[in-house]
């Protein structure tokens, strides 16, 4: 059965993010409920910053779950990346990741990967990205194992990174790596810029999807925007899609606004 997440923003930084919530966690977590979602994405400053116990009690107080976390912080407030020249940069990176796969994986969620990819260029070949990427992928995809949960790793758009940006280039990326544990987050926003057909690719990711932004055409809430819904819902259930439709979007024209479309879209095609 596919369920329904939202997103909660504690990066001050991102206030201006494609994230519904940035009040706290508390109020988030209130605010989920309240319109109906099963889950929270929540997207943290660092893993050291989240009290586990608390944000277990919390999540249980509210019937919530946690779908899956962020790790965008890292580059939003050190700049760090997967793939950055500096080794020492990567190593920070990957312990930034890593920290935050170890608390996710302790609530049964994965760690998403998007901007920690990084970008090839300057004194980066492309070549060189894809083999540190890889090397830092396969690292951290048993990590996520050891804990039972997997890794999501998302391609962006042509303006967030040029590693890959469609899901056939990401297939091809992940087939390359020894672990087996890193699965597809895509993101409708980015897949409405980048692919020629985006029920087509959903496809073509099948059982390696792990997790999807429910964004429409304009980053806002779905059903905002001009994005089809119709073959993207057949296409999730086609393939048997069993994860979360987290709606990573704007807080447009606000936040409960963005909320009450998100469910409402949610109920039409999921829960019909
Ligand atoms: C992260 O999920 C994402 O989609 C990127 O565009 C970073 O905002
Ligand atoms: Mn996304």
């Amino acid at each position: 059965m596919i369920r329904s997440a939202i997103t909660v923003c504690l990066v001050p930084e991102s206030r201006s993010g494609p994230f519904v919530f940035h009040d706290g966690l508390e109020a988030g977590l209130a605010q989920a409920k309240e319109h109906g979602f099963d889950a929270v994405e929540i997207f943290p400053p660092h893993a050291d910053d989240l009290d586990g116990l608390a944000l277990r009690n919390q999540l249980r107080a509210h019937g919530l779950q946690l779908a899956a976390m962020g790790t965008g912080a890292g580059w939003v407030r050190r700049k760090l990346t997967l793939t950055d020249p500096d080794p020492h940069v990567r190593m920070c990176a990957r312990d930034f990741i890593g920290a935050v796969i170890d608390f996710a994986g302790g609530f049964g969620a994965p760690a998403i990967i998007g901007s920690m990819q990084g970008r090839w260029g300057g004194d980066v070949s492309r070549e060189q990205a894809f083999a540190w990427l890889k090397e830092e992928l396969d690292q951290l995809g048993p990590r996520a194992h050891a804990l039972e949960s997997t890794l999501l790793l998302e391609p962006l758009n042509r303006y967030e990174s040029n590693l890959f940006n469609t899901v056939a280039e990401t297939l091809a990326f992940l087939d390359t790596l020894r672990t087996k544990n890193v699965k597809l987050l895509c993101d409708l926003f980015h897949m409405n810029l980048e692919e020629a057909d985006i029920a087509a690719a959903l496809r073509l990711a099948g059982p390696r999807l792990g997790h999807v932004h429910f964004a429409d055409s304009n980053r806002r809430a779905i059903g905002l925007g001009h994005t089809d819904v119709a073959p993207i819902a057949a296409a999730l259930k086609d393939i048997g899609y069993a994860g979360y439709v987290s709606a990573e979007v704007l807080p447009q024209p606000d936040a409960a606004t963005a909320a009450r479309e998100t469910m409402a879209s949610f109920r039409k095609w999921f829960r019909p």
